[in-house]
């Protein structure tokens, strides 16, 4: 006999969207749902195929893409392709945004993601995550041009993760809080298992990675003395590494998790479109925010699809800080 209590994503999808939203989008996160399970999967395997290692291409970043990078960006556009549901796409491992092909009906979203975030600990079995944004066309008779793509992350009407962890997590908001499903590995679906996740007042942890702090800039330094010597809570210090997998522990446990600017690298590392604006969507869902150091990640329009940007994300008052001695 099956549990009544087990709610299902294709159920609280059903249930708990808007009705404007209960077709499309929906839809569209059902289907990155699919992708999820598919991208788990390879995953999973990566010690025993031999898929491991480079894939022998530079991707925009100048950064060697991986073999899971390539296979995980392919998933995604072939299950999101044709179904008219979405006018275009941006991928971190694309150049140019992914128009739909001139086969297939275009829809009003436009998706933006990183199919494999945090790729190079991919070889080290550590976590590593997919994130993922959704937009509407600004202009129905006219969708899938690169003024849609370029928008910023207020604008955002869903965005989510994929943690492939422990076990393989879909977090995702679609602007009523955020909510987390567990894949069961033996139903191959995924479950509810954290319902309205909100940053826990009392944060745990703090998330830099201190290998830069020569490079980092004014005020960065003694921020983190300001969070070495916090009283109460006491944080302790925890880096993966994996942006989605820092983000995720520091949602669920409280704490700030951040990507500064460095002398080497003017804007950071973390890109704003698809990775930086969903997660501070996300973290407002949850009573956190997201910033450059300067104003809101969410008010920030792209002027380019992989555009980067400094990034300080988890618990507000933590956040805020941040700013304070950073403009200081
Ligand atoms: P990627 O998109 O190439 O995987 O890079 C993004 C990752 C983030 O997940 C992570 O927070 C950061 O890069 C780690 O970088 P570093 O090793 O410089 O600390
Ligand atoms: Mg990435």
């Amino acid at each position: 006999m099956i549990n009544s209590k087990i709610i299902t994503i294709e159920r609280f999808l059903k249930e708990t969207q808007p009705s404007y939203a209960r077709g499309d989008l929906t839809a569209v996160l059902y289907d990155l749902a699919f992708a999820a399970k598919i991208i788990a999967a390879e995953t999973r395997k990566a010690g025993l195929l031999d898929i491991v290692g480079f894939a022998g291409n530079v991707n925009v970043q100048g950064e060697e893409q991986r073999k899971l990078d390539v296979f995980s960006d392919q998933v995604i556009v072939q299950i999101n392709d044709h179904t008219g549901r979405l006018c275009a796409m941006v991928s971190e491992e694309q150049e140019d945004f992914i128009p739909i092909p001139e086969k297939y009906a275009k829809g009003s979203y436009i998706l933006v993601y990183d199919p494999l975030d945090g790729s190079t600990n991919i070889d080290t079995n550590i976590s590593i995550g997919t994130i993922f944004g959704i937009y509407r066309t600004l202009d129905e008779a006219n969708p899938g041009t690169l003024e849609d793509c370029l928008q910023p992350g207020k604008d955002l009407v869903a965005a989510g993760y994929i943690l492939y962890g422990t076990s393989t997590m879909l977090v995702y908001s679609a602007g009523k809080g955020v909510h987390g499903f567990t894949l069961d590995p033996e139903w191959g679906e995924f479950i509810l298992s954290h319902e309205n996740i909100r940053f826990p007042e009392k944060p745990s942890y703090f998330s830099f990675n201190h290998g830069s702090v020569k490079r980092w800039p004014q005020g960065m330094s003694q921020y983190v003395e300001w969070l070495r010597n916090l009283k109460e809570p006491v944080l302790s210090q925890r880096y993966i590494g994996s942006m989605v997998a820092d983000f995720h522990r520091n949602m669920i446990y409280g704490g700030v998790f951040g990507y500064p600017a460095e002398a080497t690298k003017p804007d950071g590392k973390i890109r704003l479109l698809y990775e930086a604006a969903p997660l501070a969507f996300l973290a407002e869902q949850a009573g956190g925010y997201g910033s450059d150091g300067r104003q809101s990640l969410l008010e920030i329009k792209p002027t380019d699809i992989h555009q980067r940007v400094p990034v300080f994300i988890g618990n507000r008052d933590l956040v805020e800080k941040v700013e304070e001695f950073i403009t200081g």
